[in-house]
């Protein structure tokens, strides 16, 4: 019989994750992490199926059908049997609700959950990262009439009674610059709010439910006069007339996930709050989606380095297993020192986030947020690409056929870095944090993070790339091209510095615990570089032009 390779298997996706049992075992109360435990468990075994299924299968796309025989207008989307099982698996392991619980670790409990269903859910995730936006931007609202209408929807645990919502706020015009936003509402004769426009992304339409940016009728131009408004999709088991599928997008990734074009045409809304600036009551959303970008993107690096590293121990090439080839062994090591790094800074988001939002927070953590959510959602949006595509690599040619099931990690690893704001645009918000003391509210944490930590050699690189980010700030305070060319450099050497000093405070702990593995990590992690501050030449438009 000639020769069979065997394909990588899945480990247990929680039991097998070192990075996410360590962080789980230090950062919870006992009680709290044994009680914790069911669910993750069941979400890991439910990843380790769907992966099983997906590579016997034929994938699927969504299919749109808009007309019926009869000439019926009816916008029917067939969903793929993980979007079939959304609904049941998201409400029976609290995956949304857990977030809102009165706990200062909600947070980090949800998104424990989250990074182990994404892959599986076939980013089913996608709505529902808007749906616990909209839960959060609904809260911070205020608007009593909302919060008790559609909370106990979208935070329901029971699929017959739970509603997805969007966030429709991207518009031909409109995409990352928002404030060019078409759509605009009108008060019809009874004083009812209704929206006329078109958005151009909408990947929560099988929802229920929606926040939608629009311009209230006669407001002038610009982002501080649109409002944000509150819709419904349904009318009993139909969808409302006014609200019309145009098409369904045929993404690079994503597949699974109907993305689609919409029209509204007098879809009936009601406001948030103030009839303006609407961005600013979007933006608690928006900060809630960037997290689970985050989330999703260490969970993608998270498969594609553990099915590399199994496949390294099944596959040999030159005598050995790969895995015994020093280079390769080299080449999973530097994934898995990254890969630490992300994992860390993608939860710390989380865990301040519920920390914030319970009032347990310290006093300059508010600042640290705003600064390392888009820093968290930048960093590791791009950071999936390169490991993904690495990942592939290792597989040699069977990393590129198709029904490996390879290929589309690194298709659907892409849109982290588009999905909720390129990396450009996250790097321009992240100066809007640092406009603020959020530099140093970073170095205030990183002090405590990098306590006890006897890595001499880690602490003095991240303290004198913070100094120099401070001073590279300081120069340029004035000139407004100037930081903003340099923004994306001072961007991920923040992100690598946050990131370096949590692993340090990862490293400590396990030291303690007897597990060398996180300050490994951390010495490879600060070896493969703190990016240097990228000053902009001045050459841009020369080069572009040219
Ligand atoms: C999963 C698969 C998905 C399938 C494929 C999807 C592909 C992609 C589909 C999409 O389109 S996803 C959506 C992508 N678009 C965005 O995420 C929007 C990107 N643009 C931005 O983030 C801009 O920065 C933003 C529109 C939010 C603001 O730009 P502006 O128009 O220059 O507004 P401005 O005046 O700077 O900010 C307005 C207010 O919001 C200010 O507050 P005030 O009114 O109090 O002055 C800002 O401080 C506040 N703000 C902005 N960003 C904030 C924020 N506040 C808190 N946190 C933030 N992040």
């Amino acid at each position: 019989m000639a020769f069979l390779q065997d394909p990588p298997q899945l480990l247990h996706p929680y039991r097998s994750d070192r990075s996410l049992l360590a962080l789980l075992d230090r950062a919870l109360p006992a009680e709290r992490r044994a009680a914790l435990d069911a669910d993750l468990d069941a979400l890991g075994d439910y990843a380790q199926m769907a992966w099983r299924r997906a590579c016997n299968t034929t994938r699927r796309k969504p299919m749109l059908t808009q007309w019926d025989a009869w000439g019926r207008r009816v916008d029917r989307i067939e969903l793929t049997t993980a979007w079939q099982e959304g609904p049941g698996i998201t409400t029976r392991h609290a995956v949304l609700a857990a977030g809102h619980v009165d706990s200062e670790h909600a947070r980090l409990e949800e998104f424990a959950r989250v990074y182990l269903y994404h892959l599986a859910s076939e980013f089913y995730t996608c709505p529902l990262a808007m749906t616990d936006g909209a839960a959060t931007a609904i809260k911070a609202s205020g608007n009593r009439e909302l919060i008790e209408r559609v909370l106990p929807r979208f935070l329901s645990r029971d699929a017959s009674t739970f509603w997805l919502s969007g966030q429709w706020m991207t518009e031909n015009a409109g995409g990352s610059d928002v404030g060019h936003t078409e759509t605009v509402a009108r008060q019809d004769a009874g004083g009812q709010w209704r929206l006329y426009g078109r958005k151009w992304f909408s990947s929560a339409v099988v929802g229920e439910a929606a926040l939608a940016l629009a311009r209230p009728e006669g407001a002038g131009s610009g982002t501080a006069a649109l409002a944000l408004f509150y819709v419904e999709t349904m009318d009993g088991d139909r969808r409302k007339p006014e609200l019309v599928i145009d098409r369904l997008k045929d993404k690079l990734g994503t597949q699974e996930l109907p993305t689609a074009e919409i029209h509204l045409d007098g879809l009936p809304a009601w406001p948030l709050g103030e009839l303006a600036h609407g961005v600013r009551q979007v933006a608690p959303m928006l900060n809630v989606t960037r997290t689970w970008n985050g989330i999703c993107a260490v969970a993608s690096m998270a498969r594609a380095i553990s099915l590399a590293r199994d496949f390294a121990a099944r596959r040999r090439a030159f005598g050995r297993p790969l895995i015994e080839q020093p280079l390769h062994a080299q080449t999973l090591a530097d994934m898995q020192a990254e890969f630490e790094g992300a994992f860390a800074l993608a939860f710390e988001v989380a865990h301040l986030l519920g920390r914030l939002e319970r009032g347990t927070a310290a006093p300059h953590e508010a600042a640290l947020l705003r600064l390392l959510t888009p820093l968290a959602k930048l960093w590791t949006g791009k950071l999936a690409v390169q490991v993904c595509s690495e990942a592939i690599e290792c597989f040699g040619g069977a990393g590129y056929i198709e029904d490996t099931g390879l290929p589309q990690l690194l298709r659907d690893a892409q849109v982290y870095a588009i999905w909720e704001g390129t990396t450009n645009v996250l790097s321009l918000d992240s100066l809007r944090a640092l406009a603020g003391d959020s530099l140093g509210a970073l170095r205030t944490a990183s002090t405590h993070w990098l306590d006890g930590n006897d890595d001499m050699h880690a602490a003095s690189a991240i303290r004198q790339t913070l100094d120099a980010a401070a001073r590279w700030l300081d120069q340029h305070a004035a000139g407004r091209e100037t930081l903003e060319s340099g923004a994306r450099g001072l961007a991920f050497t923040l992100a690598r510095c946050a990131a370096a000093a949590l692993l340090a405070r990862q490293a400590s702990w396990s030291s303690a615990h007897a597990d060398p593995r996180p300050a490994a990590a951390l010495r490879r992690f600060v070896r493969l570089g703190l990016d240097r501050l990228v000053a902009p030449d001045g050459d841009n438009t020369a080069l572009l032009l040219g």
